[in-house]
C-alpha cells in the first residue's frame, strides 16, 4: 500500500530567533526546550547563542538564535532575525521595563522584520507570580492588536515552554509540494528546498 503523503513530506527547516531584555529568560527557555536544563545562574549572552531542535511529529527542525540582551549588542540583532521564520520576543513578568523592550521589539519588526514572521511573546517568569508587575490582561490585550501569539511560560517549572516552540512549527507555512513523476507511475512529494537544492540553488 503507499505510504501516506504525511511520510513523504521533507523536513522543514526555520530559523527561530528570541530576543528580548537581558535577564529576561531568553537562553533558559532555550536550554529548557532543547536539552531540558535550568540553571539558578545562567551567565549572560554573549552575541548569540546557536542551538538545534528536531521535531519529528511535525517535521520540522528548529535552527534557533538566541541573542544577547546586553544593549551593546543591539546592532547586531538583524543579523539573527534576518531570514527568520519564526520569532519569540521574550519579557519578564516581574519587569514592566522589560515589557516595555518587548513591544520595541516588536516594532522593529514590524517595520524591519520578514512581514511573514511569525511572532511570539512569552511573558517568562510565570513561576514568580508573587513579583507580578506585568498583568496577563495587558499582555493578551498588546499581542492581539499586533497578532502575536502570546503564552506566560516558566523556564524553571517548564510551563508551557514545549506548548511555545510547537505551536510556533505548527504555524510555520508548509513548504509547498511539487508532485514529480517517478519511474514506476508513482507520485513523490517533494518541497521547494529540495527542488532548489537539486538545482544547487544557494542561498
Ligand atoms: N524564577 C525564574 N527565573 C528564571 C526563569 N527564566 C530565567 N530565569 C533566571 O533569570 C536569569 C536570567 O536568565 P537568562 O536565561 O540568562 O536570560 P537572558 O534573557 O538569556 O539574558 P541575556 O543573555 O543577558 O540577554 C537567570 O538567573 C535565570 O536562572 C524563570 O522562568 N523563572
Ligand atoms: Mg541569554
Amino acid at each position: 500500500m503507499a505510504a501516506p503523503v504525511s511520510e513523504l513530506a521533507q523536513q522543514q527547516t526555520a530559523k527561530l530567533v528570541l530576543l528580548g531584555e537581558m535577564g529576561s529568560g531568553k537562553s533558559s527557555l532555550v536550554l529548557r526546550y532543547v536539552k531540558g536544563q535550568f540553571f539558578d545562574y545562567q551567565a549572560s549572552t554573549v552575541g548569540a547563542a546557536f542551538l538545534t531542535k528536531t521535531l519529528p511529529d511535525l517535521n520540522v527542525k528548529f535552527e534557533i538564535w538566541d541573542t544577547a540582551g546586553q544593549e551593546r549588542y543591539h546592532s547586531l540583532a538583524p543579523m539573527y532575525y534576518r531570514g527568520a521564520a519564526a520569532a519569540i520576543i521574550v519579557y519578564d513578568i516581574t519587569s514592566p521595563d522589560s515589557f516595555t523592550r518587548a513591544k520595541s521589539w516588536v516594532r522593529e519588526l514590524q517595520r524591519q522584520g520578514n512581514p511573514a514572521m511569525i511572532m511570539a511573546l512569552a511573558g517568562n517568569k510565570a513561576d514568580l507570580e508573587s513579583q507580578r508587575a506585568v498583568s496577563v490582561e495587558e499582555a493578551q490585550a498588546y499581542a492581539a492588536e499586533n497578532g502575536l501569539y502570546y503564552l506566560e511560560t516558566s523556564a524553571k517549572t517548564a510551563a508551557n515552554v514545549n506548548e511555545l516552540f510547537e505551536e510556533i512549527a505548527r504555524k510555520l507555512p508548509k513548504p509547498e509540494a511539487a508532485p514529480r513523476q517517478v519511474q514506476g507511475g508513482g507520485i513523490v512529494l517533494e518541497n521547494q528546498q529540495a527542488q532548489d537544492r537539486r538545482k544547487g540553488a544557494c542561498c
